[in-house]
């Protein structure tokens, strides 16, 4: 009975501490942006919902929401004038994982002047929040043959220039 409790207080701590993680987790917006910010569940939660299917690893096809990672950038002002073109077509938007893992997108994957295609900021697959180790938040690439650039547990996403080195 006591050995029982005891794990039962573990399990309910381990809880409580992955939902307060989900709950205080920031992804930084910045880069080469002049409104830099901190997205966390409170603004996230109030821009516009959208809904994509990406199929993943284990074939099968999932329904993620979150934010489009276009709502996101303008929010920081990442799109000069809303235009891009011009030197603004060297920007790329690298986005960076809690486990160092990171990819690459070029502004115009997600500008809808460019593509249908919405790449999003995932926070709900099938509808459930992501589990600690897939989220809070995961980068989610729709058209891409394979989901590696679909960042899981991103913290950080820049918007930068490509130099000619
Ligand atoms: N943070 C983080 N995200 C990641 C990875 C990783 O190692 N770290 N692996 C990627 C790779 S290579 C693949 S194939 C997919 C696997 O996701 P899935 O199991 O949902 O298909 O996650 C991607 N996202
Ligand atoms: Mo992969």
């Amino acid at each position: 009975m006591k050995n029982i409790n005891f794990f039962t207080l573990v399990f309910a701590f381990t809880f409580i501490g992955l939902m307060a993680k989900a709950q205080t987790a920031e992804v930084a917006i910045g880069g080469d942006v002049t409104q830099p910010y901190k997205l966390n569940a409170t603004n996230f939660a109030a821009m516009k919902q959208v809904t994509v299917k990406v199929t993943a690893n284990d074939g099968r096809e999932h329904v993620y929401s979150g934010v489009s990672l276009y709502d996101i950038l303008t929010q920081a002002d990442a799109i000069p004038n809303k235009q891009l073109r011009g030197k603004s077509l060297t920007k790329y938007v690298l986005v960076s994982a809690a486990d160092g893992y990171q990819v690459v997108i070029a502004l115009p994957e997600v500008d809808p002047a460019f593509t249908d295609k919405l790449i999003i900021l995932a926070n709900k697959e099938d509808g459930e929040d992501l589990a600690a180790n897939f989220g809070p938040y995961r980068l989610i690439v729709p058209g891409d043959k394979k989901p590696a650039r679909s960042a899981m547990r991103v913290v950080a996403i820049d918007v930068l220039t490509a130099k000619k080195p």
